[in-house]
């Protein structure tokens, strides 16, 4: 059974934790077969993504599992999901610093790119 919601055959749990980037993915590995910090490829999951949050403990920042392909600076999903959904805000990405190579979610569900070392709480899919 799935811990958190279950959209389009996939699950989606969501844990307060405060991790970098990197530990928070390896944490969604570790859960389960196929995990990965959470694709997000429609305005629909996005929605989802923040009733989940809402019914546990609240919306908050978090970590998905999008990041910057160093070599071209596009965006790719670490599950493989094609990146096509535009989920970003208004400005973003701006790779502010020009380190910016992970994805987070706002309180308004809209993206930012944002340094993979700042701690966050993360969404996990798989
Ligand atoms: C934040 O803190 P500031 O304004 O330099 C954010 C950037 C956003 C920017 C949008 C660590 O940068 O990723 O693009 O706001 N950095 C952090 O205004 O959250
Ligand atoms: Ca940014």
């Amino acid at each position: 059974t799935c811990g958190g919601v279950v959209l389009q055959g996939k699950c989606y749990q969501f844990f307060r934790k405060n991790l970098n980037a990197h530990q928070a993915e390896s944490h969604c590995q570790s859960i389960c077969h196929n995990g990965h910090l959470a694709s997000v490829a429609s305005s629909y999951i996005r929605g989802e993504i923040g009733k989940l949050m809402d019914r546990n403990g609240g919306r908050t920042r978090a970590w998905l599992g999008g990041r910057r392909i160093l070599r071209t600076k596009k965006f790719r999903w670490l599950d493989g999901t094609r990146w096509s959904y535009n989920g970003w805000a208004k400005g973003e990405p701006n790779n502010r610093g020009g380190k910016e190579n992970c994805v987070e979610t706002w309180y308004n569900l809209a993206f930012n790119d944002v340094r993979c070392t700042r701690l966050k709480p993360f969404i996990c899919s798989c």
